[in-house]
């Protein structure tokens, strides 16, 4: 048989399933295609770092021998879908199946079942780049009354060894967070990142990027993602060796001028797949081991890695396609018309969201804590807020982005992601960042003209949803601060948060360039 091999976008690997124990006459094929690139207006480096990670994967398949078809997104005979593209070519080269491995969007997995039976057959094939398979989440899921990330995270932990020792974990504890809630010191400085040559391959991307998607929202320069596997392995050289010892203590600090601080920025090679999950926690590990980095870091590095991550597609894969529609707070507001241009004098938002246009990142703590947690009091719908999530972060799959947003920042899946909302008032912000000295509004005042909005929408947003919020336990002491407070105390910052999500609605819409 002569098989086509589909290699999506985001399965950039050696080892990929497919691409393993290939008959010699097997035809790979990367499609760019339009349809992909647009469904949501994506930031220009995103498309730029898929298509230009893209272009090379298939040169150093070509080197290893394989025959390999590229469409590229301006062929004449680009049926600018990556079904019916893939049909195209199987056709064109006359293959008799077209072998995938299952994709990162539930959309597109179910498309490709429906053609199972095709005359031309897709044959799916499980993806195992990552430590553990749907099949295995769902079976340690339904063994328990409520799946908690902590205890899968046990679970991958024992199962794969990492930070174990004799059975127990390393250093007595499983996890040491609490020693990774330092704000910055005034004086910090990071090193600087690597900044990758762009060679012709990545210079005509950018051109034809720039020239296609220019209009949607994130400029494309200082592009700097890692568009090859050596690439990626000089970022990860750089964040074990400069940042990782602090990554830790720092990891939920927020800056007014730094926009990397020292996380990884390691998610979006990760999830192409120029690297692989197990050789980054390994290597991390080894830091720990050979004295280099202290515990704190290395077991919250993991964590993220071995627990959250595959937590998080655990849920994905095994509840879509409901997952999606999910909404616990009926929240329904549209996206406010700022986060696709940063126009708001919410000193935190406004960076947020200018490094986010920047760059295509913004770091944990600013997705769920500034723009997330703004969201999340106003009742963004979860449908708006995914959607922009899924655009403008560089490292955004659904797979990955759908249970963070959804779930972890709205608090709209029933409690799947977390057991409360992650919800909070200027005053954590003024704690965690240096955001609110540059600000026009005064995280410390609830009502007034300069009082943060934080404020008066954290109160509010508590008070609208008690009847869901009231009775969690983990929500019992802010509940009872609530209570104690005097019916006019909380009728002005009813007022205060009203008029401000009535502004809000009043501002004029903006429609982001892209199809939808
Ligand atoms: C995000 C993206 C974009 C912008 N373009 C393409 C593309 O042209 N071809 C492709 O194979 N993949 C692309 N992707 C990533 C896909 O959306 C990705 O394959 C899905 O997340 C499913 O895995
Ligand atoms: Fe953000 Fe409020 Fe601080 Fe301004 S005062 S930066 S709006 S938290």
């Amino acid at each position: 048989t002569t098989p086509l091999i589909l290699v999506l976008g985001d399965q950039l690997s050696h080892d990929l399933a497919t691409l393993r124990d290939l008959p010699d006459e097997a035809i790979v094929a990367l499609c760019e295609v339009g349809t992909e690139a647009s469904y949501v207006p994506h930031h220009p480096q995103k498309i730029a770092l898929i298509f230009s990670a893209m272009r090379h994967f298939a040169e150093s398949l070509r080197e290893r021998g394989r025959f390999v078809h590229y469409s590229a997104l301006g062929d004449d005979d680009n049926a600018q879908d990556l079904i019916r593209e893939a049909e195209r070519l199987a056709a064109h080269y006359g293959c008799d199946e077209i072998r995938a491995v299952r994709p990162g969007e539930w959309r597109l997995w179910q498309a490709m079942r429906e053609r199972a039976e095709a005359e031309l057959p897709w044959r799916l094939v499980e993806d195992d780049r990552f430590f553990s398979t749907p099949e295995e989440f769902d079976a340690w899921a339904r063994s328990r009354k409520a799946p908690r990330q902590e205890h899968f995270y046990r679970l991958m932990r024992r199962q794969t060894g990492l930070l174990m020792e004799n059975g127990e974990p390393v250093g007595g504890q499983w996890n040491f967070d609490h020693d990774n809630r330092e704000p910055l010191p005034a004086d910090f400085s990071v090193p600087k990142p690597p900044r990758h040559r762009h060679d012709a391959t990545t210079r005509a991307v950018l051109m034809l990027v720039a020239e296609r998607y220019g209009e949607h929202f994130g400029s494309l320069e200082g592009f700097h993602w890692p568009v090859t596997r050596r690439q990626a392995l000089v970022d990860m050289r750089h964040f074990i060796e400069h940042l990782l010892p602090a990554f830790g203590r720092y990891q939920d600090a927020i800056s007014d001028r730094e926009p990397f601080l020292y996380h990884s920025r390691l998610a979006a090679a990760l999830n192409l797949g120029l690297l692989s999950p197990r050789e980054v926690c390994e290597a991390v590990e080894r830091e720990y081991s050979e004295g280099r980095a202290p515990l704190n870091a290395v077991e919250g590095f993991i964590r993220q890695v071995l627990g959250w991550r595959e937590y998080v597609r655990g849920l994905y894969w095994t509840r879509m396609p409901d997952y999606k529609r999910s909404n616990t707070l009926g929240a329904s507001r549209g996206l406010p018309s700022f986060f696709w241009n940063g126009e708001t004098e919410m000193r935190c938002l406004r960076r947020a969201i200018e490094m986010t246009r920047n760059h295509a990142y913004a770091h944990h703590i600013q997705r769920l804590m500034v723009t997330g947690n703004f969201a999340l009091l106003c009742d963004v719908a979860p449908e708006a807020l995914c959607d922009w999530y899924l655009a403008v972060y560089a490292d955004a799959c659904e797979w990955v982005e759908l249970p963070n947003t959804l779930g972890m920042v709205l608090h709209a899946d029933g409690g799947l992601m977390g057991s409360k909302p992650y919800c909070a008032s200027g005053k954590y912000i003024d704690r965690m960042s240096d955001h609110c000295q540059h600000c026009r509004f005064d995280p410390k005042k609830v009502t007034g003209p300069d009082a943060c909005p934080f404020n008066s929408l954290y109160w509010d947003f508590l008070e609208r949803h008690a009847e869901n919020l009231g009775a969690n336990p983990r929500m019992k002491l802010i509940y009872g601060s609530l209570s104690r407070m005097s019916d006019d105390k909380r009728a002005a910052m009813r007022e205060q948060a009203g008029a401000f999500l009535e502004q809000l609605d009043a501002a004029p819409a903006y429609a982001p360039a892209g199809e939808h």
